[in-house]
């Protein structure tokens, strides 16, 4: 941990920093309240030691504005030079975890931090967990690319970049050709295993880390292509349909190709950079679709 300790008294600040270095725990002090918040602010702190009785900002009122402040808890253990109970109360109202009186001892210090030390690695795991959560919470359990709740997040992100660089954005929607023949053919398990393949190959022929894929739903993926013009759209979309083919997956009820193949309706805002929304943009990527089914399959249309 990185430990702060807030003292005006020279001989507590040096062997508070004596006692605590000897559990390998890295330690900063500083002399007064005001200083303590400065350097909270250029510097993560995990706990801190903090005198009550400090001239000028104190102990208690320092605790305040750390609490107002932070949104993350913060230890704070005080140090106080009186045994007063109403002081103590007042100290622990104001947002302490803990007081130790003077003259201090290096095993109450020690006993203080290994305390504070459980209670922040909690704090630490929940953490993890919470952004371990909210990435399942983006992420397609069947194929592990992004699901529409991930795309509709970057999406908005990338819309707002674009427009601020006045960049033109494109969205690629694909579905797979007779793909309730190849369930009917193969089993739904299969076409399971299919749509996962098929979701590595189109993943894997994105080459820019802009670029984001998204299983939108049943067999339909969706791309986002920032930076990027209809031509460039256009191109894209070969790629990722020959990708598809290449993988030679036999669909023997398809009547376009002898192997799995995908349609792909293109859009771009290239025309209207500062209106469309990304809403506007998958209409018009579905509108696009729908006529690269009807004109046979296994096409673009842009
Ligand atoms: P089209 O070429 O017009 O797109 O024909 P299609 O048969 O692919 O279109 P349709 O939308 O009628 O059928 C989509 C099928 O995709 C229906 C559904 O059973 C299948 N499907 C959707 N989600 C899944 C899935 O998670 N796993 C499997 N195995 N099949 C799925
Ligand atoms: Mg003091
Ligand atoms: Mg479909
Ligand atoms: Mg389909």
């Amino acid at each position: 941990m990185n430990i702060l300790i807030a003292d005006d008294t020279p001989s507590i600040r040096f062997f508070l920093q004596k006692v605590i270095s000897d559990t390998g725990h890295t330690v900063h002090a500083v002399c007064d309240g005001h200083e303590a918040l400065s350097y909270m602010k250029n510097h993560e702190i995990d706990m801190i030691f903090m005198d009550i009785q400090m001239p000028d900002l104190n102990g208690i009122e320092t605790a305040k504005i750390i609490r107002e402040q932070q949104s993350e808890w913060l230890p704070i253990i005080f140090i106080s030079a009186t045994e007063n109970d109403k002081e103590f109360a007042e100290a622990l109202s104001a947002g302490g975890d803990g007081i130790l009186t003077k003259p201090l001892k290096p095993i109450l210090v020690h006993a203080q931090i290994r305390a504070m030390q459980r209670i922040v690695d909690i704090q630490r795991k929940l953490h993890m967990m919470n952004s371990q959560l909210q990435s399942l919470s983006k992420t397609d359990v069947l194929t592990g690319v992004a699901n529409r709740s991930g795309f509709y997040d970057v999406s908005e992100r990338e819309l707002k970049r674009c427009r601020r660089e006045q960049k033109a954005l494109s969205i690629l929607m694909i579905d797979v050709d007779f793909f309730k023949q190849y369930n009917d053919n193969y089993g739904h398990l299969e076409g399971d295993h299919c749509l996962v393949t098929i979701a590595q190959a189109l993943k894997n022929n994105l080459k820019r880390p802009l670029d984001y894929i998204c299983r939108f739903g049943g067999e339909e993926f969706v791309v986002l292509l920032p930076m990027t013009d209809l031509d460039g759209a256009r191109l894209i979309a070969q790629q990722l349909r020959q990708a598809v083919l290449n993988l030679e997956i036999p669909h023997k009820a398809s009547s376009v190709s002898p192997f799995v193949s995908i349609s792909i309706g293109a859009a771009s805002n290239q025309d209207h950079i500062n209106t469309f929304t990304i809403n506007d943009l998958l209409t018009k990527a579905d509108a696009a679709l729908y006529t690269a089914k009807e004109r046979g399959r296994n096409q673009i249309v842009a």
